[in-house]
């Protein structure tokens, strides 16, 4: 455990996370250096001025962070910032919550990253835990900041959905079991290649005792972070966890042994499946019951604006994935939703790509896309990858024109392959927006 008390510590970036962090320090006894670069960081009123040692707002001041012995940045921020880089040039220790999280805490951690899934399978384990009688905590990229959680008494279990970000800047987490789903572009504006953005996300396997991984995914393997974790492979093929026949019927096996009939899980695709069967892992190491994780597989029915219908009307679906922020996930939307769909798929998409190269889904928009509907700043580059792109100005023209050509069998997806934020203020208000325009149609 650190001693932060002697140490003069800047908290830099003031959104979720960097509020709880002072929030922190403020109860440690610490009485920090506050920085956002916007001047306006909302959720500053929170904080009484007199109790921190300085509030500076705007562009950073290099030279003030250059006298701290410890930066904690929010992971908004890159760490190639150029007045961090100097920090850490003049000796400056930086770290993210997580990493003070790590060093403060003393109970058991379930760590879960991946390109996709993340949320599904961390609030999925918690489940799991929680019906077994283990006071488990879902904390981390989900949204409960770590060092909130952390002053949560009475907690058996932490169980952290880690972002690239925050493990970008832990070397001290510590771990009973962790879990690295899979690896497909994302963040490529924040990361150099995807070797950078891989081996950020292999960090979960630091300091772990389970490494649990994808068969299906070479990237995922544990490599030389895991040191001499035990590995578990997930696969969606007959494996001690995997899909296996019984009696006619698919069943998820899990440790080796059949748990559960596949018909019998609420939620719905393949990519589901294999979610399901990464959380029993990860709950099964931290002590849960089967009986309670079968139980939970029955009932969990799925997070919001991931695959969830909005509507069925005339004959036609319409279904909110907002939160496919990344190719990954919209072409698991595809293949998990096309096989269920008796006529056309009808794709709304676009947005902020974050620097991926979007022609990664032209062979499956061809396919399995009848019409593609695109917006925001790089809808034109999507819709350039299908021969029936129509481009829209927002997203309520987008219901609209999927209105008009919509006819019963068919399924509208709203599965946008970029983040929101050029147009919305998050994913969960861009899938709202989807669901009000749709209720709003006079079909
Ligand atoms: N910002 C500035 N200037 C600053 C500080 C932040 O402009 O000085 C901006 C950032 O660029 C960003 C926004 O403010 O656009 C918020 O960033 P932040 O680092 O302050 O974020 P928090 O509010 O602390 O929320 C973070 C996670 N956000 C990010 O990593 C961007 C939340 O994950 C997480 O729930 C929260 O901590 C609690 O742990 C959200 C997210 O979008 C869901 N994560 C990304 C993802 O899932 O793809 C990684
Ligand atoms: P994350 O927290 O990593 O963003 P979520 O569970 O919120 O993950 O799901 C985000 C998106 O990814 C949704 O659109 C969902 O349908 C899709 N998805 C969920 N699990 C997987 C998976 N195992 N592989 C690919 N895509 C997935």
């Amino acid at each position: 455990q650190t001693n932060l008390n002697a140490k003069r510590i800047a908290v830099v970036g003031l959104g979720l996370s960097g509020l709880a962090t002072v929030r922190f320090l403020l109860a440690q006894g610490v009485k920090p250096v506050l920085m956002d670069s916007r001047s306006k960081p909302a959720g500053l009123e929170q904080i009484a001025a007199d109790k921190v040692d300085g509030i500076y707002l705007g562009e950073f001041d290099a030279n003030r962070l250059a006298q701290m012995d410890m930066i904690i940045v929010s992971p908004g921020l890159a760490l190639s910032h150029p007045a961090i880089r100097f920090a850490k040039g003049q000796g400056v220790e930086i770290v993210g919550d997580v990493e003070l999280f790590a060093r403060f805490n003393n109970k058991p951690v379930i760590a879960i990253t991946g390109s996709n899934g993340k949320s599904t399978v961390t609030t999925l384990v918690a489940e799991m835990l929680q019906q077994s009688g283990i006071k488990a905590v879902a904390a981390g990229n989900i949204g409960l900041p770590v060092l909130d959680a952390i002053r949560q008494q009475d907690v058996d279990v932490f169980v952290l959905e880690l972002s690239s970000f925050q493990l970008d800047s832990v070397t001290s987490l510590h771990s009973r079991a962790s879990c690295l789903l899979n690896v497909s572009a994302d963040h490529l504006d924040r990361y150099a290649d995807m070797a950078a953005y891989t081996a950020s996300k292999q960090r979960v396997y630091q300091h772990t005792q389970l490494a649990v991984y994808n068969q299906a995914d070479p990237l995922t393997y544990p490599g030389a972070a895991a040191g001499d974790a035990q590995p578990v492979a997930i696969s969606l093929d007959d494996a001690d966890y995997g899909i296996t026949e019984l009696k006619g019927q698919q069943w998820l096996n899990v440790a080796g042994e059949p748990l559960l009939p596949v018909s019998q899980l609420a939620i719905t695709g393949s990519h589901n499946q294999f979610n399901a069967l990464a959380a029993a892992a990860l709950a099964l190491s931290a002590g849960a019951s089967r009986q309670a994780i079968s139980r939970t597989l029955q009932q969990f029915t799925g997070l919001a604006h991931r695959c969830q219908l909005v509507l069925a009307h005339k004959g036609v679906r319409w279904v909110n994935d907002s939160k496919a922020t990344n190719i990954g996930a919209t072409l698991a939307a595809i293949a998990g939703l096309r096989p269920e769909i008796s006529g056309k798929l009808i794709l709304i998409a676009g947005g902020d790509a974050k620097g991926a190269d979007l022609s990664e889904l032209q062979p499956v928009l061809q396919r399995d896309v009848s019409h593609l509907i695109t917006l925001g700043q790089d809808g034109p580059a999507l819709a350039a990858l299908h021969p029936h792109a129509i481009q829209v100005k927002d997203l309520t023209a987008a219901v609209q024109q999927a209105a008009k050509l919509a006819q019963s069998g068919d399924m509208v997806l709203l599965s946008p392959a970029c983040a929101s934020l050029d147009m919305f203020k998050s994913y969960a208000q861009r899938g709202e927006l989807f669901a009000k325009a749709v209720k709003e149609l006079k079909l």
